[in-house]
Parts: structure tokens; sequence; C-alpha cells
């Protein structure tokens, strides 16, 4: 009956539930929701955890005994549901400190305090039982190259990075780090724009197998790329740590919507690919309600985005199961143990190869089907299959 549970592993940033309406344009439309209440609520509809910034719990400038009190509200509300804290994050892109980058600003100080405040986060969310670590680089980024850091940045991130993961390593926190890529926004240029990008960064860090990446279904979008295939390379690279789960229209600014509710396929195939690897980390939720609702529409937009999921998971099931699917499927790959034998390499195979005939004009000729296999797709979507 798509209703989840906490076997699901479905998570919520307490930014998402908890994201008051507020946009460049406009005030807040809803009111702020304490953290312990979200947890209770979130309890409620069968998700199994919550994430967190170390500022969505405690303000920037709270006193320790305050830090305390919000810390031990918390506690009690996980202990009381059973919710966990798998992933925690740092905000550093808040800050006016931070708005020509946190990491990658060139004022050594500034780099200096994100160092400061991220170990301090670390802290925080490793005494939650994190395990998971998000860099999102909200602020690393750029409006003008004027500034000459380019190359810089790249090698002040890189230093940071290799930092943070010796400290985790020190503390004996065993965090695995997720690199979260986004194109733009709140900067005009974010460093690491895209999931490929992040792929390619992580093995000049000193400690690679430490670092993940932690895609945003909305992030790849925006870049105009496919969702289903930066997580499939993040997948087949062994990187997949974490994933924010929303959606987007591309072209547009991020809009952070419900799981599912423009781009169906691709959230279709989404699912479908972190069922059929047996993905085991969170399913985060990083999208908010729309501006326009009320606190009844963001438990809607959450219940909203697990039921989506499940209900996907369910087609997914029922496409492997579809016998016209699965014959389409066989007719569209074709195989032989003559070539496969050939194509590995060795000097005689070469040989072999080049002097193999092929008929050309018949593989062009050839149509394998993909109409007929996405027209029965859409309409396992649409439910008449
Ligand atoms: C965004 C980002 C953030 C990050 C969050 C966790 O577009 O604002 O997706 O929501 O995911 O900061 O690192
Ligand atoms: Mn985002
Ligand atoms: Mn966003
Ligand atoms: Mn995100």
């Amino acid at each position: 009956n798509f209703t989840p549970t906490a076997a699901d592993r479905f998570t919520f940033g307490l930014w998402t539930v908890g994201n008051i309406g507020r946009d460049p344009f406009g005030e807040p439309t809803r009111q702020p929701l304490s953290a312990p209440y979200i947890v209770r609520k979130l309890a409620e509809l069968g998700a199994s955890g919550i994430n967190l910034h170390d500022n969505d719990l405690v303000p920037i400038d709270a006193t320790a005994a305050e830090c305390d009190r919000i810390v031990s509200d918390l506690k009690a509300a996980l202990v009381e549901t059973g919710l966990k804290v798998p992933m925690a994050t740092t905000n550093l892109f808040g800050d006016p400190a931070f708005k020509d980058g946190a990491f990658t600003s060139a004022d050594r100080r500034v780099r200096a305090y994100a160092l400061q405040k991220t170990m301090r986060s670390m802290d925080l969310g490793a005494e939650l039982g994190a395990q998971t670590y998000v860099f999102w680089g909200g602020r690393e980024g750029t409006e003008v190259d004027a500034g000459g850091k380019l190359l810089d940045a790249l090698a002040w991130f890189r230093e940071s990075l290799n930092f943070l993961a010796e400290y985790s390593e020190s503390q004996g926190y065993g965090y695995r780090f997720a690199l979260e890529p986004k194109p733009n926004e709140p900067r005009a240029d974010i460093f690491l724009p895209t999931v490929g990008s992040a792929l390619g960064f992580i093995p000049t860090l000193d400690r690679p197998e430490l670092f993940g990446v932690n895609p945003e279904f909305a992030h790849e979008t925006m870049a105009g790329l496919s969702f289903p295939h930066a997580i499939a390379q993040a997948l087949d690279a062994g990187k997949l740590f974490h994933i924010d789960l929303n959606d987007q229209k591309m072209g547009r600014f991020d809009q952070d919507l419900r799981f599912g509710a423009e781009n169906i396929k691709g959230a279709f195939f989404t699912v479908m690919l972190l069922e059929d690897t047996g993905y085991s980390g969170s399913l985060h939720f990083d999208a908010h309600a729309l501006r326009t609702e009320d606190e009844a529409g963001v438990w809607a937009f959450a219940r909203g985005c697990m039921r989506t999921y499940l209900i996907l998971k369910d087609k997914v099931a029922q496409f492997h199961a579809d016998p016209e699917i699965t014959a389409a499927l066989e007719a569209y790959r074709v195989e032989d143990g003559e070539l496969a034998a050939l194509s590995k390499f060795s000097p005689e195979n070469a040989e072999a190869l080049k002097d193999r005939e092929f008929d050309r004009a018949a593989l062009g000729v050839r149509g394998p089907g993909l109409e007929a296999l996405d027209q029965m797709t859409i309409e396992l979507l649409m439910g008449v299959r």
C-alpha cells in the first residue's frame, strides 16, 4: 500500500521539510519547525532518519549552553522515535563571511575558519551517529574570473578536503565523504559543477578511498544532463556514497521539487538503478514543499516523495517481470560468442578482427525495437500494463 517504514531508508534534511518558503523575491510563507518536532512528524510518516547542517540545528551564534540544550532535545526525540542521523554537513554558504567561498576563498582567514567550522560540525555529526559527511560547495565558485583563482581554488579545495579527511581519521570518526556537485546557484559558476567533475577530482585527493559523490537530481538537470546517467557513472566507479532525490524543470532556477513531480521517467530509471544495483545508502530527499503551501502541504510533500519512490520501486519490479518487455530487452542485445572471444585482446585476435568481414549494411538496417520498448515503459508508468 506504498506506506513507508524505517526499512525503506528514507531520510529528509532538517532544511527540507523545515524550509520556510523564503525566496530571493519574497519573505517566508511558513513558520519555522523545531528539530524535535520534525523528527516526530517524520517518524509518524515512516521515514528512517534526518540529516542536518550544523546551523539547521544550532544557530551560528549559540552559546555552549544553548548548544547543549538543543542537541540534547534532539537526541531525546531520536531516542523516542528510533530515527537516525546518517548524514551531516556544514553550512558554509549562509554567513556573509563565506560570500566569496569557504574552502576556495582567496582569503586564507576564511579558509581556516571554514576548516574550524567544519571540524566542529563533524564533531556534532559524529556525536549524533552520522557516518556520511557531505560537502556541498554552495559558495565555492565565482561570478567573475578576474580574480584569477581558477587553478588555485582547486588546490585550496583539495588542501581543505585532505585536512578534514585526516581530522576524521585522527578522531576515529570513520566518515565517508560525499562531494555534492552543482553547476550554479547561488554562484554563477560553482567549482566541480557535475558528477563527472567530482569523479575526476577525487583521485587527486590524498585519501581518495574516503571520498565519493552525493549526486542530486536537480543539479544534474540544471546542467542539462541526465541524472540516471550521472548515477550510473558514480555506481560504476563505486562512488555513490549518498544521493539527493528531488526534481527540477530543465533551464530554470533551482526548484527542489518533490521527487518524481516533473521528470517521471528520469525518476523511474533512477529508482531502477538504485534498486537493481543494491545501493544500500540512505534514500535522501533534498527538496521542499512549494512556497505556496502551509504546514499540511509540507507533510503532503514529504509523504509524496516517499510514496512516489515506493510506487516506482513497484513499477521496476513490474518492468522486470513483464514477459513482453523481457523479450524486447533480450532481442535488443545481440551476442555472438565468437566475436566476444575475438574482442579479448591478443595480437592474434587483433589480426583476426582486422581481417573479419562484417555485413555493414545489415548492421545499419536492423531496428533495435526501442520505440516499442519505450512505449511499453510509458504505458507501464501510466498504469495500463
Ligand atoms: C542546494 C543543495 C543543498 C545541499 C545541502 C547539503 O541546492 O541548496 O542541494 O541543499 O544538498 O547543503 O549539503
Ligand atoms: Mn540542491
Ligand atoms: Mn536547492
Ligand atoms: Mn542537495
